[in-house]
């Protein structure tokens, strides 16, 4: 799914991340442990240079604990990267990060007297209250919806670690396209750059394969139906998401999952395995290489005199990128 919600705060935001960048020590990216990869910014290894990075996998209270573990073993081969999981039902352990900031940081000239750690993550992962937290007391706004935070804003934990805390980014360009699924289901995007339907769809279609007991017991089904299709028609039943005439009402199971789903209601679940990740880019790659392919060969036609310009694929392009623009501008 195509998210086209990249608002002008975000911009703005990346440009100041990256501008405050070179006064930070540590990055600290807050991680969604449902997502950890598709909540995962790209920019950041782009931008991180050899600064240390810690992952938090945060909301670890909604995710499935099996697979946080097999995602912290998979994200710490990579280096200099630190994982560590939190959730607003143990503040005691959120609070153990700012000791480890002072591990990661203790080769740091000894000299430096203060810790800049800058916190990033995408929107409504948990950044705020995490601060909030860590300084024992309510200074950053929270609330669950993204784009909450707007600025960049400091805040001194007054034990030698400042912290900067950021508003939640997305990117551009979503390269995988379950990414865009998996955010809006977690609710990193706004309701009205998404389609419930859509997403109810996407869920519900991976819930009834990686998650069928859960899905049997919440809507209090007989049995677990192959399709996403009848799985949310039955849903809709138990449920009495029901249209006049008493046909089922799509729309408002695929709300309904969706809710549940984020606030944890299905129980704890994990929308992507470190292993569904090595396939989808070994897919993605695949795809790549096609596309690569196949304008290859339009080239060469073109120089054999096979083929003219396309006129229609050149205007659908600038229709495409016009539709896009009018979305950005939107939010
Ligand atoms: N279940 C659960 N909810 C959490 C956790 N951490 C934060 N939340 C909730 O998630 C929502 C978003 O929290 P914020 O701290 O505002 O998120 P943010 O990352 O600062 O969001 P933006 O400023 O919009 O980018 C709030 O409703 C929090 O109560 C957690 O560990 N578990
Ligand atoms: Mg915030």
């Amino acid at each position: 799914m195509a998210v086209h919600w990249f608002p002008g705060h975000m911009h703005k935001a990346l440009k100041e991340i990256k501008e405050a960048l070179s006064q930070v020590d540590i990055l600290i990216e807050v991680l969604d442990a449902r997502i950890p990869y598709s909540s995962e910014n790209p920019e950041v290894a782009k931008i991180r240079g050899d600064k240390p990075v810690l992952k938090i996998l945060n909301k670890s209270d909604l995710a499935d604990p099996e697979i946080t573990a097999r995602w912290q073993a998979h994200l710490e081969s990579e280096r200099g990267v630190k994982t560590f999981t939190t959730s607003t039902d143990n503040t005691a352990k959120t609070k153990q990060i700012i000791e480890l900031i002072r591990k990661t940081c203790a080769q740091k000239d000894a000299s430096v007297k203060t810790i800049n750690a800058m916190i990033m993550g995408i929107p409504n992962v948990g950044k705020s209250t995490l601060i909030n937290i860590l300084a024992d007391r309510v200074i950053a706004k929270t609330g669950n919806e993204p784009a909450v935070t707007k600025n960049q804003q400091r805040i001194n934990l007054g034990s030698g670690i400042v912290l900067y805390d950021t508003p939640g980014v997305l990117w551009p360009k979503l390269e995988n396209p379950n990414t865009g699924y998996r955010l809006a289901a977690s609710g990193a995007v706004k309701d009205t750059a998404m389609e419930y339907d859509d997403v109810g769809f996407y869920a519900a279609d991976y819930l009834i394969k990686a998650y069928p007991d859960l899905m049997q017991d919440r809507y209090r089904l007989d049995f677990v139906p192959d399709t996403e299709l009848a799985f949310l028609e039955m849903a809709a039943s138990k449920r009495g998401a029901l249209m006049a005439g008493g046909r089922v009402n799509l729309h408002k199971i695929c709300e309904v999952l969706i809710n549940e789903l984020r606030s944890g209601k299905l129980g704890r679940i994990t929308l992507e395995t470190p292993e569904m990740l090595i396939e989808e880019k070994r897919e993605m790659a695949e795809v790549a290489a096609k596309k690569l392919a196949d304008k290859e060969k339009r080239k060469q036609r073109f120089k054999d005199g096979s083929l003219t310009p396309d006129k229609k694929d050149k205007k659908e392009k600038r229709e495409e990128k016009r539709m896009e623009n009018r979305a950005r501008r939107k939010t």
